[in-house]
């Protein structure tokens, strides 16, 4: 059969630091590959909607699977997945990824027929299975399918996640793909999953709190095989098991393969296990990304990260011994007022790292999802991309986009503009030399992709399609399980 899968366009707000290639989308490439079909790939982040059109047209598709790892993207797919049917109403569409798990039956009924599946759960098995019964019509009886028809059963997690390697053939244009100063990057996965269940996030639910690991040699073939200097592990906390680490790093060594490599990491996973980060360092990690969240024991709480803020600064201070150059993220709780956007300025011109910061958004398939109980201020899909407030703000909700913005351009003039030229000029003469601009424009585009005045405008924007209401409700230690797209594995899959 043939099948199209498209990587939804990029967001202007997370274009500035970064564009990574979809991951996820050529596993399941990869996996559809291998079951026989003839698979290409759109990435809409590099690839116009004209040439998407383009593409459906010489290349005629019999399915078309698009990935929705992010909530902001859903009506862009529902669109595109209208268009496709008008033009051949034949075609299967299917659409797979990490937030459409949660809200799949919703989506299927908002995109009036033009969706036919959502596979949820990870998309290698069950993409596969989904095709494999297009032919029979039984595509409701697909692991983890919801459709019109019915809902397949649960999801399957894979035996192992050393394979498929991801088909990074499938994507042209690699070099726009960066982050930071690593311009052009790959991207590689270590581990799937996260052990820890914070309030605000969605990586545990989703893999039912499991957490697998790619064999040492698996993860240094993939290295291997990647022709970017740059690499980006996306790993949710890299790092977890001291000893994989050590072993990935100990074949990486061995095969002699040079790399620059960003990660992310929790503090107390860098203090704990400070030499496996020293030896990755002596391997060329140079950039490392911090979710230290909140400045306070009390923020830290409310999160339930599990960490100090005493060990967050005592990881900082690691970091810099080691010679990483870190990015933390903060984030903002829209009942900040002047003060406290005041107090994190200070905090951040204080301390040498760069600071981002997002602002807490709860999302289906968190715990805050169910519990906050503020009520949410829009459901349009759009501004759930953490840098809108979709909860009340206590400041009247343009001076809170001000404050904002203001906020993350003083902080940003540390690490941006002229001043970070001068820093960065021979690392900017080097990629312009091998024609990569993709770091030296974000040292300029701040201003136009924060804007106090277009964020607000976002607010006002007509909306056609909306998240579906949260159901209120305390989520006790047992209830946890119902937010689990996988179910909790055996207890193999968990160490
Ligand atoms: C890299 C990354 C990004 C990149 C995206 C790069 C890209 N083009 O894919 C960037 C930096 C742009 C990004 C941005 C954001 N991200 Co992000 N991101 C990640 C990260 C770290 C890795 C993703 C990845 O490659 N995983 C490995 C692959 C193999 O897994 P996967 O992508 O989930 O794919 C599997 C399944 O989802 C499924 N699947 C995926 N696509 C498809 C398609 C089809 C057709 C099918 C059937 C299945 C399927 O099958 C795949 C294989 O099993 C994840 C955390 C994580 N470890 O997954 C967070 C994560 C997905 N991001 C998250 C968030 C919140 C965001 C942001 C909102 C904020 C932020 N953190 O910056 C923005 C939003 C952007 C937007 N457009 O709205 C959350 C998602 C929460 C939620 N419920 O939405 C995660 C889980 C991080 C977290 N712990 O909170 N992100
Ligand atoms: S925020 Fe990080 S540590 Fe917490 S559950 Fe998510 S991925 Fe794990």
């Amino acid at each position: 059969m043939r099948v199209l899968l498209v990587h939804p366009s990029a967001l202007l707000y997370s274009e500035l630091f970064l564009r990574l290639e979809p991951l996820g989308l050529e596993r399941v490439a990869a996996a559809v590959r291998d079951a026989g079909h003839d698979v290409r790939i759109v990435d809409l982040q590099t690839h116009t909607h004209d040439e998407l059109g383009r593409e459906l047209g010489t290349f005629r598709p019999e399915a078309v699977g698009f990935g929705l790892n992010y909530l902001a993207n859903v009506p862009e797919v529902i669109d595109l997945a209208k268009e496709i049917k008008q033009r051949a109403p034949g075609t299967h569409v299917f659409v797979g990824g990490h937030s459409v798990s949660f809200i799949g039956p919703h989506v299927l009924a908002q995109a009036d027929g033009a969706i036919d599946a959502v596979v949820r759960g990870e998309g290698e098995v069950g993409a596969t299975e989904l095709l494999s019964r297009l032919p029979d019509g039984a595509a409701s009886e697909s692991p983890g399918a919801v459709t019109l028809d019915g809902t397949g059963p649960t999801p399957q997690l894979l035996d192992s996640i050393d394979r498929p390697l991801p088909a990074r053939d499938l994507l042209t244009r690699r070099n726009k793909y960066f982050i930071g100063v690593l311009d052009p990057a790959a991207s590689v996965e270590f581990t799937r999953g996260c052990p820890w269940d914070c309030s605000f996030c969605s990586a545990w639910t989703f893999y039912g709190r499991s957490y697998r690991k790619m064999s040492p040699e698996a993860a240094a073939e993939d290295i291997a095989s990647i022709a970017e200097p740059g690499v980006f592990i996306v790993d949710d906390v890299a790092f977890i098991k001291p000893d994989h680490g050590d072993a990935i790093a100990a074949e990486l060594e061995r095969r002699g393969v040079r790399k620059q490599y960003y990660l992310e990491t929790r503090a107390d996973v860098l203090l704990r296990h400070t030499d496996v980060f020293e030896r990755w360092r002596r391997l060329g990690l140079n950039y490392m990304f911090l979710g230290m969240e909140a400045l306070d024991a009390e923020g830290l709480d409310l999160f339930r990260k599990r960490v100090s803020p005493d060990d967050n600064i005592k990881a900082l201070e690691v970091a810099r011994r080691i010679g990483l150059t870190v990015a933390i993220n903060l984030i903002v709780d829209p009942r900040w007022d002047r003060k406290q956007f005041q107090l994190v300025r200070e905090w951040a011109l204080s301390v040498p790292e760069i600071v981002h910061l997002t602002v807490m958004t709860p999302y289906p398939g968190t715990e805050i999802w169910h519990t906050e109980a503020r009520k949410l201020t829009t459901l349009d899909y759009r501004l759930f991309d953490i840098q809108h407030a979709v909860l009340p703000t206590t400041l009247p909700l343009p001076e809170f986009y001000q404050e904002l913005v203001r906020t993350q351009a003083i902080i940003n003039r540390k690490h941006l503009g002229a001043a970070a030229l001068l820093k960065t000029s021979k690392v900017v003469a080097r990629h312009l030399a091998h024609g990569q601009t993709n770091f030296a424009r974000m040292l300029w585009k701040f201003k136009t992709v924060y804007n106090a005045d277009r964020q607000l405008g976002d607010h006002a924007l007509p909306v056609h399609y909306e998240l579906p209401l949260p159901e209120h409700h305390d989520v006790s230690r047992r209830d946890r399980q119902d937010l689990y797209i996988h179910p909790r594995p055996p207890r193999a899959h968990t160490a």
